[in-house]
């Protein structure tokens, strides 16, 4: 017989984010795992991060300090997709003779730059049509990566479902460059595509961005649509006095009344995610993000979706994918939050 849901208990081991009891089709919000990753230039893992979070997420408690009866949570976890993951095989041996080719100075084959392409367009098309199918029953959705290539789909059904909204974009990179290594749907590039192919995307607002080119950052100063708290005017900021609640303040002003939030998991110290693919010196606390976050649910603006991208299972232990569990935790929460009445 099976036991009776206890938020108290241990979480059991029975296929979902959490160890909940939710049925997809019952739930307020589901997860959707995107084991993608082939265009990650640095060190691979992300694919396995939505399996890795998931087993160090039954060890989460299900509670919040900000958000009352966090255990209630209607959250269900889609189905992970074997094709993806044949898929993504196919498409990182492609980028790997690709990224070698370009370290030794040369040109990248163009069959397999194409190919690769065509591999990341079947897999935003997968991820749109998921999300829109759980938009068309009622859910928000959580897309849980792989690398930040993985959300460019979901953004665009909640852009064709919700309209108008602002990415609040937590990460050390401001991922926009224009086909990075060639990739058009490259981990770096996912907010230059965002603002490209989403006109509903109003605003765009990052936190935490330390590892940048000239090129973005012209972009950045450039294009109103973009809106850049780099983590070094920030610091500079706490150092002199100010304080993360009235930086946040400014976060959330800078945001439309809905928001999509896209969370790379090395917006945080690397202390957090040593793992990840780009570890960069710097960047936020976890409770200044959890902080962030609860600024934004206590704001009245409306989440129409999230991701969380980027957590790579650690060399050894479950350090990295046991605070990705907590941040989708918070995300989660968050969410529903902001999107209840109060
Ligand atoms: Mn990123």
């Amino acid at each position: 017989m099976e036991k009776e849901f206890n938020p108290n208990d241990i979480g059991v081991a029975n296929g979902n984010y959490f160890g909940l009891q939710v049925e997809a089709k019952d739930a307020e919000i589901n997860l959707l795992p995107v084991t993608w990753d082939a265009t990650v230039s640095y060190g691979a893992g992300t694919a396995a991060g939505p399996q890795a979070i998931l087993d160090a997420s039954l060890q989460v408690d299900l509670f919040d300090p900000y958000v009352p009866e966090a255990w209630k949570a209607r959250v269900g976890t889609l189905p992970f997709n074997e094709d993806l993951a044949t898929m993504n095989e196919e498409a990182r041996e492609c980028a790997e003779t690709i990224i070698g080719a370009l370290e030794e100075g040369e040109e990248a084959d163009p069959a397999l730059l194409e190919r690769v392409n065509a591999l990341s367009d079947r897999v935003n098309q997968y991820v749109y049509e998921a999300v829109a199918q759980q938009h068309k029953e009622g859910k928000i959705v959580g897309i849980v990566g792989g690398d930040h290539s993985s959300p460019l789909g979901g953004m665009k059904a909640a852009a064709e479902h919700f309209g108008e909204f602002g990415i609040l974009h937590i990460d050390a990179h401001a991922d926009l460059r224009d086909a990075y290594e060639g990739f058009t749907y490259s981990h770096a590039s996912i907010m230059f595509n965002a603002l490209r192919q989403i006109p509903q995307v109003k605003q765009l607002v990052q936190v935490g961005i330390r590892d940048y080119c000239e090129q973005e950052d012209a972009l950045i100063r450039s294009n109103d649509r973009i809106t850049a708290f780099p983590d070094a005017a920030v610091r500079r900021r706490l150092f002199e006095g100010e304080t993360w609640g009235k930086i946040c303040d400014e976060i959330v002003a800078a945001l439309p009344e809905q928001v999509y939030i896209s969370f790379d998991i090395d917006g945080l110290l690397p202390a957090y995610c040593g793992g990840t693919g780009t570890p960069v010196p710097g960047g936020l606390e976890f409770a200044e993000a959890e902080y962030l976050l609860a600024r934004i649910s206590a704001s009245g603006k409306r989440i129409v979706g999230f991701d969380l991208c980027e957590v790579a299972p650690a060399a050894e232990g479950e350090w990295d994918a046991n605070v990705g569990a907590r941040i989708l935790f918070k995300l989660i929460q968050h969410t529903r939050w902001a999107n209840t009445k109060k």
